[in-house]
């Protein structure tokens, strides 16, 4: 599966994590790193992103939808594909650099990981409707009783997949950590239990690192 890098369009960055990894937190200051870098960023989120794509959010986020495992992976896959094929595929083209909050990975770890649906089934849609890969994808690693007691404190009614017990999270987790340890070349695990400012400290220090690699110094 070809990476942006291979092609020579734009780059394409995602932010992972589990619960409370704080995500929305550290992405203003990746999205800010990337401009620094001469970077026209243009941000996506999973699932939604488009008009399309927050409708079928809406659903899968609603508690009183009792939805089966296969329903979700692919009402994921159908949010992934509009956005593909609309905002990413579009913005790699014009040499733009798209910053993800999630990418296909959440659905190695959540579907595949948390809902015990096969991997090699998240990888046939992977390869079938989004036909590439990250070029860089950080990860924000949590304990998860940690990231649901930070959920928690911040409020507000829980979704349907916040909704899940904690054994759901942690083969979340344990999905994405494999992933990240079979991928080192792509990933970059941060560890997310520190305080704010060392999370972004981190984490901009591991894209610095990704583009010095790619030749962009400064
Ligand atoms: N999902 C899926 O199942 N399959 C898929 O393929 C995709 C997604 C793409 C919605 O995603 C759900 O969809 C999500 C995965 C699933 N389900 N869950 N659970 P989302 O990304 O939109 O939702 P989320 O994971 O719940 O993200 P979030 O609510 O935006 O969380 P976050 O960005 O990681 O956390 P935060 O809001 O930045 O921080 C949480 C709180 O902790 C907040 O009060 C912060 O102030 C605090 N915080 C953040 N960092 C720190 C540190 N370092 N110390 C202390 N406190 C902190």
């Amino acid at each position: 599966m070809a990476g942006a890098a291979s092609t020579g369009r734009g780059l394409l960055i995602s932010l992972e994590g589990g619960e409370g990894a704080g995500k929305t937190t550290v992405l203003g200051a990746l999205r800010e790193r990337l401009e620094a870098h001469g970077h026209r960023v243009v941000q996506t989120r999973e699932p939604g992103g488009t008009p399309a794509g927050e409708a079928i959010r809406a659903l899968l986020l609603d508690p009183a939808q009792a939805l089966s495992a296969s329903a979700e992976l692919l009402l994921m896959f159908a949010s992934r594909a509009q956005l593909v094929e609309t905002v990413v595929e579009p913005a790699l083209a014009r040499g733009e650099t798209v910053l993800a909050d999630r990418f296909t990975d959440a659905s190695f770890a959540y579907q595949g990981g948390g809902r015990g649906l096969p991997m090699a089934l998240v990888a046939e849609l992977e390869r079938s409707f989004v036909r590439r890969q990250p070029d860089f994808t950080l990860l924000l690693d949590l304990d998860v009783a940690a990231g649901l007691a930070r959920a928690r404190a911040r409020g507000g009614p829980a979704d349907r997949i916040e909704q899940e017990q904690a054994g759901f999270f942690e083969r979340v987790r344990a999905a994405y950590r494999a992933r990240a340890a079979a991928q080192p070349e792509r990933f970059a695990v941060v560890d997310a239990a520190q305080p704010v400012e060392a999370v972004v400290r981190d984490a901009c220090a591991a894209l610095d690192a990704f583009l010095a690699r790619r030749g962009e110094g400064g």
